[in-house]
């Protein structure tokens, strides 16, 4: 289904984090102004994964990764920043305001302050709190596959739509948020934000703020985003080379499809051991997505409908 405007956004989480975005394109606002809205309302949720409430490093502090794209190419992302709330508007403001793309660690933290954002105390949310201590006994790491696969256990048909699922305490189930969007005037925008993998050692950087990778958007072609193991989305570019699949005419799943061969052909094996997932639209407003392992759920608005969460196929 082709469709305008339309927000797609990765884990079942993503739809309301689509009903934020849906406000600003439903009134054929920017959609980079939606990306950026939907990224700061789960900023500012307490979960596992996104924003200052996520998981810790392996030292027991959250450093954040974001990055945000619009429709002329122009891009802003922040990497390993700690202690600010909306990583995505760091970058944004990083973006129109500066000649550079991308900032780190303190330089980061610095920019932020000196623009306005409040640095927030260092300290963990009870549910970090938690999951950290109970790492801590072991102290190993071992990427979890899906947070989904571990915790809930709902049946769901691939590549087709289900109801969302939720966590026991009632949170539904998710993990790094990328949104991609086209507005009603025909332009693309993403933004992807993540506390990035739990427990990595402490200066760790994903794919999530890297463009090309966690994010690229070409407003001729499409959009796309990515959630999983960062370091194996990072190895092939993917989300460019997803939207380099849509320019040769591929669909938005065909495209997410080749993205996710390309990374399991590397090492067939070790691939049965990590998730990698994608999604994408194209500047018709088509959408589709592909991940590694079954559970990569993503979440589609495109009407007043309060939007769908579909399950993506999956190569294995
Ligand atoms: C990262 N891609 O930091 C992120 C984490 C993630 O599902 O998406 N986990 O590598």
């Amino acid at each position: 289904i082709a469709s305008k405007p339309i927000v797609v956004s990765t884990w079942d989480s993503g739809l309301a984090v689509n009903a934020e975005a849906w406000k600003v394109l439903k009134k054929n606002g920017r959609a980079l102004d939606a990306v950026e809205v939907a990224a700061n309302s789960i900023e500012d949720t307490i979960n596992c994964c996104v924003g200052l409430g996520g998981n810790p490093d392996r030292d027991g502090k959250v450093t954040l990764d974001a990055c945000i794209m619009d429709e002329k190419a122009n891009c802003g992302s922040v990497a390993f920043l700690q202690h600010i709330k909306h990583p995505i508007s760091v970058a944004r403001k990083l973006m129109e305001t500066t000649p550079h793309v991308m900032l780190v660690g303190d330089g980061a933290l610095q920019f932020a302050l000196a623009n306005g954002f409040k640095r927030e105390p260092d300290k963990l949310s009870a549910d970090a709190e938690k999951t950290y201590k109970e790492w801590l006994k072991k102290s190993d790491y071992k990427p979890v596959i899906n947070i989904e696969q571990q915790q809930i256990k709902a049946k769901k048909t691939d590549g087709g739509p289900f109801a969302p699922s939720y966590f026991d305490d009632g949170t539904p189930n998710h993990d790094t948020m990328g949104t991609i969007a086209l507005d009603a005037s025909g332009n693309l925008s993403g933004a992807c934000t993540t506390s990035g993998m739990a427990f990595k050692l402490h200066g760790r950087v994903g794919d999530s703020p890297i463009i090309g990778a966690g994010l690229f958007v070409d407003n001729e072609i499409g959009a796309a985003t990515s959630s999983g193991q960062g370091e194996e989305v990072i190895r092939v570019a993917g989300t460019h080379l997803v939207v380099e699949m849509m320019r040769l005419g591929k669909t938005p799943e065909e495209a997410c499809k080749i993205a996710v061969e390309r990374i399991v052909k590397i090492n067939p094996e070790k691939a049965k051991g990590f998730q990698v997932g994608f999604i994408a639209i194209n500047k018709q407003g088509e959408y589709g997505a592909y991940s590694i392992q079954h559970g990569f759920s993503y979440s589609v608005t495109l009407a007043d409908d309060g939007g769908k969460v579909f399950m993506a196929k999956s190569h294995f």
